[in-house]
């Protein structure tokens, strides 16, 4: 039941919006919760720390995982304090290397230098994300370029009793990633030879994917195709201006789609009008490369590139994974906290206000709302939500200002679905402002509109 203070928000226009149908493919609970959280970081960290490899070969010896100060409360500080709402650890790359003492394989930190061989990070790292109120989520690389028995059938048995372990010794996990980079050249146990396997089959994803359905039934789970999240399509942190939560992924040439085996550049828009709900996941690292390399300290993202790409991915609708890697202390970088400090208060400091709160509100027939602000407010990012739980309805849109007694268009723009944000060339001044949905699949219903300052640093 809504209090009459909600009433009087909502409006009647959004009361009877609540009659309606909804339109399409809609979020799944854990889709909905996974919405809420936009910006998340990954920690890309492993053996190829220590050798300066972005895929290590899976022959490593595992006492060089050795890092001289790991302090997981402090590195799960610096990510918070980025705005960071939750973090997945690269539990195992396709080196095949454990960040936990696995009883799966003895390639991992059990035979480590690092705590005489009696760590856990992924253990440190789920604690001390729980304790700082950060979701925590796991990477298990499917390649294993480790493991003797990649590409043979018993490798599927291995692999989900690593999964296994992590899905049930580590607390609630938010998201599993399944990548999609799989088969090649590798160690194998010392056969040293590649082995490709047939992707569509080789993993029986359906049954992988219940188990993690089974053991977390609020993990949303990410890969090429989904089910839950999908891969942008690139790892340069954006989806594309016209960005659509729903999306039909298409096998290469022909084959089916799996993770690995897609047209990924079809990620970057999604698909309108098809598919599942499936909305897009933007990785990027702060740094060149996965991994920590000394070499690039000096190559840190700024807090306003990241912050560009915070508008390009969590403002077309999608998230962002931003990797920050440890380094060989097991610590972040000076450089990457101060571009983490920066982001965070881009973000909160632009969206602490929304100036059109409070605004009265009249609606024009299904397609148009005027806002008067309480006062004359000056803003330069505007935020539409559409109320997803009944689809994805928008197609394009307008907004408009009074300005010298008339109407002025200062922004258009095509897909909304659970955020888009608009930066406006130029700071704007008025006391009325007005959103014209020029085109929907269905009548448009908003849930938030916004009009923000940008701040600095
Ligand atoms: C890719 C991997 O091959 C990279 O090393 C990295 O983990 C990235 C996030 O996914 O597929």
């Amino acid at each position: 039941m809504l209090t009459r203070r909600q009433l009087v928000a909502v409006g009647a226009a959004g009361l009877l919006q609540a009659a309606l149908k909804p339109f399409g493919p809609v979020p799944s609970a854990r889709q909905l919760r996974w919405h809420e959280l936009e910006m998340y970081a990954f920690l890309h960290f492993t053996v190829n720390t220590f050798t300066g490899r972005e895929w290590g070969l899976g022959d490593e010896d595992p006492s060089i995982f050795n890092p001289t100060a790991f302090d997981a409360d402090a590195i799960v500080a610096g990510l918070k304090a980025g705005g960071m709402k939750g973090v997945i650890l690269t539990c195992k790359h396709h080196d095949g290397f454990c960040l936990w003492p696995t009883k799966a394989t003895e390639h991992c930190v059990r035979n480590s230098s690092w705590r005489g061989g009696k760590g856990d990070v992924v253990r440190e790292v789920s604690e001390a994300a729980g304790r700082a109120g950060l979701k925590f989520g796991v990477y298990l690389s499917p390649w294993d370029r480790n493991n003797s028995a990649y590409g043979k059938p018993e490798y599927l048995g291995i692999y989900r009793t690593q999964l296994r372990e992590l899905l049930t010794g580590y607390g609630e996990i938010f998201e599993v990633w399944f990548d999609g980079a799989n088969g090649g050249d590798g160690y194998y146990g010392g056969a040293r030879e590649k082995r490709l396997i047939d992707k569509s089959v080789y993993y029986d994803w359906p049954n992988t994917w219940d188990l993690v359905r089974n053991l977390q039934p609020n993990a949303a789970i990410f890969s090429d195709v989904g089910p839950d999240i999908r891969w942008v399509g690139n790892e340069r942190g954006f989806a594309n201006e016209t960005c659509w939560e729903t999306y039909a992924p298409v096998g290469l040439n022909g084959a089916v789609p799996v993770p690995g085996q897609v047209k990924d550049k079809d990620g970057q828009t999604g698909t309108r009008g098809g598919g599942q709900w499936m909305p897009p996941e933007c990785d990027v690292s702060i740094r060149p490369g996965w991994f920590w390399h000394a070499e690039e300290d000096a190559k840190v993202k700024s807090a306003q590139a990241l912050m560009d790409l915070y508008y390009r991915s969590v403002g077309r609708g999608g998230s962002l994974l931003l990797n920050v890697p440890p380094d060989r202390r097991g610590l972040l970088g000076d450089r990457d906290l101060e571009s983490l400090r920066g982001l965070g208060a881009l973000v909160n400091g632009t969206f602490a206000e929304n100036l059109a709160s409070g605004a009265k509100v009249s609606r024009h027939g299904a397609t148009e709302i005027e806002y008067s602000l309480r006062r004359e407010a000056e803003f330069d990012v505007l935020r539409l939500r559409e109320k997803i739980e009944l689809g994805q309805r928008i197609d394009a849109f307008e907004v408009d200002c009074w300005r010298d007694g008339a109407w002025t268009t200062v922004a258009k723009g095509t897909s909304v679905g659970a955020c888009r944000l608009v930066r406006l060339p130029a700071a704007v001044r008025t006391k009325r402002a007005r959103l014209r949905i020029t085109a929907s699949a269905a009548e448009p219903v908003i849930a938030e509109f916004g009009l923000y300052r940008e701040k600095a640093e």
